[in-house]
């Protein structure tokens, strides 16, 4: 077995290469590579992965350092059904996640590992989740067998030799192990281990699945070092809205996947808001712990984004395509006759040929879509033109405001704000949204998501909630928590409300509550909006669509109670009493 490095020196660290060591003697690879994360590594390894075909050069003057890649296409999303947490007990796991007992999963996956790298290159991956020097930040190494999974963790994550350096002689890093193997559904198990800070994933190439760094890591083995170390992981974006007057408010916001969180991070506000400016933190996941002035600090543990591509475009997300133009791959999106790149809802005429997802030939006649709904960039944070410099901030952020919302075509106005953390807490836990593309799973239907974290708890969601609950005693000032949804629909199942740069407003709404200088009118399920308090410059919304927009309707709310049930019922034993409470506050409120 031989080994490459790209100018990084082998790490003397003993742990580390003991664990390399028994990884390659049960993978047998044919070459171990570590990378380091250097541009000319980067070079090398991209010329690779487009030697064997997996990445394909995109037309180098449109899109400067720009790559496709296609996945199988049975592997086009997260498989919450394959995805297990194994702890040692399954009441640790919780009703919301696969368990398997970690012995059992470990025998199991050892069996398909077994010789699963012969003849093939081994990556070693060192990488942070954090801005350097940051003490929230944490070392994870992944060794995978896919070459595009190290040119991806190199755009997510903070990767190579910088980590190597903050790991030193230390033996607390997280261990990711990964292979494609034949990328059969049968054989494809996303298994976590909390206790081990181990991760271990086999049958696929998807990114959710496979970039350990980030839900893997991030938030299922995160949000579980969080709750036992005082601090949470979460499926956030982070942004800060600063004002004409140079005012700078950090709002954190949980949608679940596919609804909006890329685009909300990198909202441009409607021309109408002189001088207002939103800067982008981070657009996926977010790191939170108490800070000694007693308010809330988070950071994002990323780098780069990987972002749903269909809807993109330069009305509705600008600073993305702004981001994507350069240095970015491109994951099963369509192709066009002059390499460039297409998806539904791109700007202009869809190309009259283009190549689909799935490498077939496509038309605008033709009547399957031309990208995957679930296509994805994955492109640096470098790239934003909207960066906040705060990202790389080893402190963090203060968060003011902490937004819950999901994709509802009825029930949920526009927003409104909780009477206070515990009721924030319970708006959280019960959100439900519409099922998306960015899991296997029915379209549209409507599941209770908690947080927007149901796929990425990674110990029992009734002790999530506890934690929630318990984290109010370590924050002197709590953030104030909102409820927001983009995706109210009329009669005519059209969207109420614009979104996107218009999203905005009830922003602006938001900073003013949190600061103090706006009032609200109490409801039944919390504080709302009175239209006059909104700045409606520059958009012809009457109050008449307002009222429909927030428009709380008795029958909807007594059947979401009742939805509510099903969680409730799930979570029963360790469902803390407080959420209970709320659910009978609001139920006599109505
Ligand atoms: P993940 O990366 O899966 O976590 O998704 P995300 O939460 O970052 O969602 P993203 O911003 O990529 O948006 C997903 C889809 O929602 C895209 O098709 C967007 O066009 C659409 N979307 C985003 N914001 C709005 C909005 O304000 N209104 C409407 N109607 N659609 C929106
Ligand atoms: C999500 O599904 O919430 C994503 C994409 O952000 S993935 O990384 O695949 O989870
Ligand atoms: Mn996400």
């Amino acid at each position: 077995m031989s080994t490459t490095t790209f100018g990084a020196k082998i790490p003397a660290n003993p742990t580390l290469r003991a664990w390399v060591e028994e990884v390659a003697a049960l993978t047998t690879p044919e070459s171990i590579f570590w990378a380091d994360g250097s541009e000319a590594e980067k070079q090398h390894l991209t010329e690779q992965a487009i030697r064997q075909g997996v990445l394909q050069e995109l037309n180098q003057e449109k899109l400067p350092g720009c790559y496709y890649h296609r996945s199988n296409s049975n592997d086009v999303a997260r498989v919450e059904q394959f995805t297990f947490i194994c702890t040692p007990t399954k009441e640790e796991a919780g009703p919301t996640n696969n368990w398997a007992a970690p012995a059992e999963m470990y025998a199991k996956l050892r069996a398909l590992l077994e010789g699963a790298m012969r003849g093939r290159t081994m990556y070693v991956v060192p990488y942070l989740m954090g801005p350097k020097g940051s003490p929230m930040t944490k070392v994870g190494v992944e060794i995978t067998d896919s070459i595009y999974v190290v040119l991806n963790m190199r755009i997510m994550s903070r990767m190579g030799q910088v980590a190597l350096d903050q790991l030193g002689q230390g033996s607390d890093f997280n261990r990711g192990l990964h292979s494609v193997l034949d990328c059969n559904p049968e054989r494809r198990f996303i298994s976590h281990f909390p206790q081990d800070n181990a991760i271990i994933s086999v049958g696929s190439g998807y990114g959710g699945n496979v970039l350990l760094g980030k839900k893997c890591l991030a938030l299922r083995i995160g949000s579980y070092l969080g709750r036992n170390q005082g601090w949470m992981a979460e499926h956030m974006l982070i942004l800060c809205v600063e004002s004409p007057a140079g005012e700078k408010t950090y709002v954190a916001a949980a949608f679940p996947s596919a609804c909006g969180k890329t685009n909300f991070a990198m909202l441009i506000p409607p021309a109408s808001f002189e001088g207002w400016k939103i800067t982008t933190i981070g657009d996926d996941i977010a790191w939170m712990k108490p800070g000694a002035d007693g308010r809330l600090y988070a950071i994002n543990p990323e780098a780069g984004y990987f972002g749903v591509a269909p809807g993109t475009n330069l009305r509705s997300n600008p600073n993305a395509m702004a981001t994507i133009a350069r240095d970015t791959i491109y994951t099963n999106v369509a192709l066009t006759p002059d390499g460039d790149v297409w998806w539904e809802g791109k700007d202009g005429e869809p190309p009259a040929q283009a190549t689909d997802w799935k490498g077939a030939p496509w038309t605008p006649a033709s009547r399957e879509k031309a990208a995957h709904p679930n296509s994805r960039f994955t492109a640096p944070m470098g790239n934003n033109p909207v960066l906040a410099p705060e990202a790389d901030d080893p402190a963090g952020v203060p968060i003011s405001a902490i937004i819950f919302g999901g994709r509802r075509a009825t029930t949920m106005p526009l927003v409104f704000q909780s009477f206070n953390w515990i009721h924030g807490v319970y708006l959280g836990a019960t959100m439900g949204s519409e099922m998306t593309a960015a899991a296997a799973g029915t379209l549209g239907e409507v599941r209770r998501d908690p947080m927007a974290m149901l796929p990425f708890c990674g110990y029992n969601m009734g002790e999530y909630f506890h934690h929630w609950l318990s984290m109010r005693k370590q924050i002197g000032e709590p953030p104030q928590i909102f409820h927001v949804n983009w995706f109210r629909k009329g009669a005519d199942d059209k969207f109420l409300w614009p979104g996107f740069g218009d999203n905005m407003r009830v922003l602006k709404w938001i900073v003013d509550r949190v600061r103090g200088r706006v009032a609200a009118r109490e409801t039944a399920i919390g504080w709302t909006p009175r239209y006059e308090d909104f700045e409606w410059r520059g958009l012809d919304y009457t109050r008449e669509q307002f009222a429909e927009l927030m428009k709380i309707d008795p029958t909807e709310w007594r059947r979401e109670l009742m939805l509510q049930d099903e969680l409730y019922l799930k979570l029963y034993e360790r469902l803390p009493k407080e959420l209970i409470f709320q659910r009978e506050l609001l139920s006599s409120r109505m």
